[in-house]
């Protein structure tokens, strides 16, 4: 068995619960933050057993987009008008999912 953490943007999440309900694959969501963006996004739990790895893996990259996001930098000192704080966008590419897959020691369901 493995378990699979898929973290992944938050407008996917709920069409991703959807396709894993559909194809009868356990899932617990959990809402999270990134630590750059400082935004939300949706961290899935996935324990699978090991031959449907990959069936969990096709579910997750049909369903989820890689996007463009725009942050705000802070402008240096030299580029502020005096007594204000500028800032210009900054683009980032927040990948459709970032995956990790561990083996399980044990699962117990009661
Ligand atoms: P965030 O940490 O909010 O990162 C959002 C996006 O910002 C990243 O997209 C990446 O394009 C960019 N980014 C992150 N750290 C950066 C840095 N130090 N310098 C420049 N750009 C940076 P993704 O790589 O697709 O990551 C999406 C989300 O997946 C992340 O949100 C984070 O919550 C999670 N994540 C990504 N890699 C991770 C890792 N190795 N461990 C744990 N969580 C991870």
């Amino acid at each position: 068995m493995k378990l699979i953490l898929a973290i992944v943007q938050d407008k996917d999440s709920n069409k991703l619960a959807n396709a894993l309900v559909d194809a009868n694959i356990r899932a617990t969501k959990l809402s999270t933050t990134g630590g750059f963006l400082k935004a939300g996004n949706t961290t899935f739990i996935v324990g699978i057993e090991d031959e449907r790895v990959e069936e969990v893996l096709e579910i997750i990259k049909d369903v989820c987009h890689s996007r463009t996001q725009y942050i705000a930098a802070p402008m240096g000192l030299e580029n502020t008008i005096e007594g204000s704080m500028t800032s210009y966008p900054v683009e980032v590419q927040v990948g459709g999912a970032t995956i990790f897959i561990m083996p399980v020691e044990g699962y117990h369901h009661f």
